[in-house]
């Protein structure tokens, strides 16, 4: 019996752990806006960013650090367009960003996480 158990709770922790690799990959994030990696010669004002099912905004951040350090960003939403949205109040200026996000999507109860990096071309 003892040794049964351990069989169990041995393939369970198998297909615990194997489903975890195999999800490690995955990321719910499809596209944002500036998009990831891209070089922009006007800031942002936004930014926008597109999952594959529609985001909780109450389980949801973001997050832009920037040259100067975080960004103050106010008023997380969604279009409803599979989306999480957010205004950036404070002068984006030339250099590197990196915008951090949080979300849950659609029936998935998964917290995924995830960063990007854009960056502003001075002139
Ligand atoms: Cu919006």
């Amino acid at each position: 019996m003892r040794r049964l158990i351990h069989i169990i709770t041995a393939s369970l922790l198998c297909s615990i752990l194997s489903t975890c690799v195999s999800e490690r990959d995955y990321s719910p994030l499809l596209r944002a806006e500036p998009e990831r990696n891209s070089e922009l010669t006007r800031a942002p004002r936004t930014l926008r960013l597109f999952y594959d099912a529609l985001p909780d905004v109450a389980r949801s951040s973001l997050k832009l650090v920037g040259p100067s350090g975080e960004h103050q960003l106010r008023g997380l939403h969604t279009m409803a367009a599979d989306d999480l949205m957010i205004e950036i109040m404070d002068p984006v200026t030339a250099g590197d960003y990196s915008v951090e996000w949080r979300t849950v999507v659609g029936d998935d109860p998964t917290v995924y996480s995830g960063y990007f990096n854009f960056s502003v071309r001075g002139n």
